[in-house]
């Protein structure tokens, strides 16, 4: 049978780059495996998409400095305009930006007896490396007179209209995270160099460096430092480590920081036998990845790959590369990284019921055929 027709891109991103993509949902389309290569900066028109909810209407790019958050949990609580936070300082960061369930497919393939995985079957692709560029919310926050002393979270709100009917707190895109993160966390106005697209969060996007996607909030509106965290399903329920068939509550881990991981993306297909080179990307969440070792026999042995290509600092990816030589025929090639604090990512990751942070070596292995 022919294979099934590839879905088109949503009008809000058709401007990306079909090729590149691979289409689930209007709200979850993924980045092709070869389509990353060694590329330290992902380009907007191959980035992945995940939204929770629709994005609001391209008319808030209409005046991207007139665009209004307002900051709380500080002595004097204002609503700023990005005008505004553009005089109050500067910085960029390179961030691995990777959906929370990237790689739940290899959870969802190890299911048994009826268990059940929800959720987007992501494989590599929903995670790129970009670059950020905006204010630090620490000088946002010394400019209105410090944080309020009780604060123990940064808590961000999105700025899409919620659909009518709904409860706010079940539909709201509200994320808190520790407050350690105020000395990275970053309200940015630009991604790669260039006014971030709607689909991506402009005018205003809160980056936490390190953590998991969920946590990035797009079209911020809101960003307070707060006593508690927010008790919107996103946070209260979704997002949780919990196990499979049960609900996500408060009391499991949230889905924060992003474990170390790598995978290789090319040779994929039409490998010839002869010397090969085989690339990736590695990343270790908030620790500089330090390590990658590759395997081309499933993992019975391990070689140390190198990096190439400049050090984009500690939260972006580095790409690797191992020169190998490779007879015709079948092979499997995994790659395993370790972080600056020597995590080193497992064979295969303890299973989770929302199918969050994956990172095991064994379920993004490749098998080649070398002709
Ligand atoms: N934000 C908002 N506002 N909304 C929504 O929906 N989502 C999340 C983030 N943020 C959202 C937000 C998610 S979930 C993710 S991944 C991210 O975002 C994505 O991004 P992009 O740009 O790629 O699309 Mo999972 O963890």
């Amino acid at each position: 049978a022919a294979p099934p027709a590839a879905k088109p891109l949503p009008a809000y991103v058709a401007w990306k780059d079909p090729e590149t993509l691979i289409v689930h949902s209007n709200q979850t389309i993924e980045t092709k495996r070869g389509a990353i290569g060694t590329s330290l900066v992902t380009d907007e028109d191959r980035l992945y998409i995940r939204n929770n909810v629709n994005p609001p209407p391209d008319s808030i790019l209409a005046d991207r400095d007139g665009w209004r958050v307002e900051i709380a949990g500080v002595r004097e609580p204002r609503t700023l305009t990005v005008a505004e936070l553009k005089g109050l300082g500067l910085a960029t960061v390179a961030t691995v930006l990777q959906c929370s369930g990237n790689g739940r497919k290899y959870f969802q393939d190890k299911l048994t007896g009826g268990q059940k995985i929800s959720g987007t079957p992501w494989t590599v692709g929903a995670a790129g490396c970009v670059i950020w560029s905006g204010v630090p919310l620490k000088a946002v926050v010394e400019a209105l007179g410090g944080a309020d002393g009780r604060a123990r979270f940064i808590t961000g709100t999105g700025g899409e209209e919620l659909p009518a009917g709904l409860k706010p707190k079940d539909v709201i895109v509200e994320r808190s995270v520790p407050i350690a993160n105020l000395d990275t966390v970053i309200l940015a106005w630009e991604m790669n160099g260039k006014p971030i697209s709607l689909a991506h969060g402009g005018p205003l996007r809160m980056i936490v460096p390190g953590y998991s996607g969920v946590n990035n909030i797009k079209y911020v509106k809101t960003v307070a430092l707060t006593e508690q965290e927010t008790d919107a399903k996103i946070q209260a329920s979704s997002y949780r480590m919990h196990g499979v068939g049960e609900k996500g509550s408060p009391s499991q881990p949230s889905v924060w920081e992003q474990p170390v991981r790598s995978w290789i993306t090319a040779p994929l297909e039409g490998a010839k036998a002869g010397r090969n080179q085989i690339v990736g990307v590695a990343f270790g969440g908030m620790n500089a990845v330090s390590r990658v070792e590759v395997s081309v026999d499933g993992g019975a042995t391990w070689r140390e790959a190198a990096f190439v290509g400049p050090d984009l600092g500690r939260f972006a990816w580095r790409a690797f590369v191992l020169p190998v030589d490779l007879p015709a025929g079948r092979h499997v090639l995994a790659s395993r990284a370790t972080d600056a604090k020597g995590n080193v990512q497992p064979e295969e990751s303890e299973i989770n019921g929302g199918g969050y942070s994956h990172n095991g070596w064994r379920g993004p292995a490749l098998t080649v055929e070398v002709a």
